[in-house]
């Protein structure tokens, strides 16, 4: 099941929401700035403590934590690919962000999950085919899928909030 809203991620209630970060891991702007404003010092700690085990999060790959003062119970933070003209692999490391989002929310029985528009923002990636990716990659995870049950797409602006009611 997918559904489509317009809004702030941040205030959403669902098992997990899904962080547009970097391979830091150490917080940025846009909804990496505003996950970790609204969510608290208890975020930041744990990932400080999975940099120090592995180094950070390397693009199209993602790794769990607490969802601090957030509904949310978890944040997955995930790495979108910077936009580099489209032939540095964007469209694979975007579709494996969202593919390895699912695949942690599973592990963790999360059962309804809220994505943000990954890599749209400072990343620059074209907002049409990254709702293509985004839509597709998640459409075919939830046909397979018997823990995720529900995946919400939250919108933060007007432009792809319109993208994706035409690519839903
Ligand atoms: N709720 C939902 N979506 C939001 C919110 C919010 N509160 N705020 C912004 N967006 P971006 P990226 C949307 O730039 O392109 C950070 O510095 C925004 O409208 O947050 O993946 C990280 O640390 C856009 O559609 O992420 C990285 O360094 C979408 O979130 C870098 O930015 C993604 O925009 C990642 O860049």
């Amino acid at each position: 099941m997918i559904e489509l809203q317009r809004g702030d991620i941040t205030k959403m209630e669902v098992d997990a929401i899904v962080n547009a970060a970097n391979s830091s891991l150490l917080g940025g702007g846009g909804v990496d700035g505003a996950i970790h404003r609204a969510g608290g010092k208890a975020i930041l700690d744990e990932c400080m403590a999975i940099r120090n085990r592995q180094g950070g999060c390397p693009t199209g790959e993602a790794v769990i934590t607490t969802g601090g003062n957030l509904p949310a119970r978890y944040v997955i933070h995930t790495v979108g690919p910077v936009w580099n003209g489209g032939n540095k692999n964007e469209e694979s490391l975007l579709a494996s962000a969202y593919q390895n989002s699912l695949k942690l929310a599973t592990a963790n029985q999360i059962k309804t999950i809220a994505f943000p528009n990954i890599s749209t923002g400072i990343y620059h990636f074209p907002k049409q085919k990254a709702a293509e990716i985004a839509v597709k990659t998640v459409k075919d995870f939830l046909a397979a899928s018997d823990v995720v049950e529900k995946v919400i797409f939250v919108c933060y602006d007007e432009e792809n909030f319109k993208i994706y009611e035409r690519v839903i």
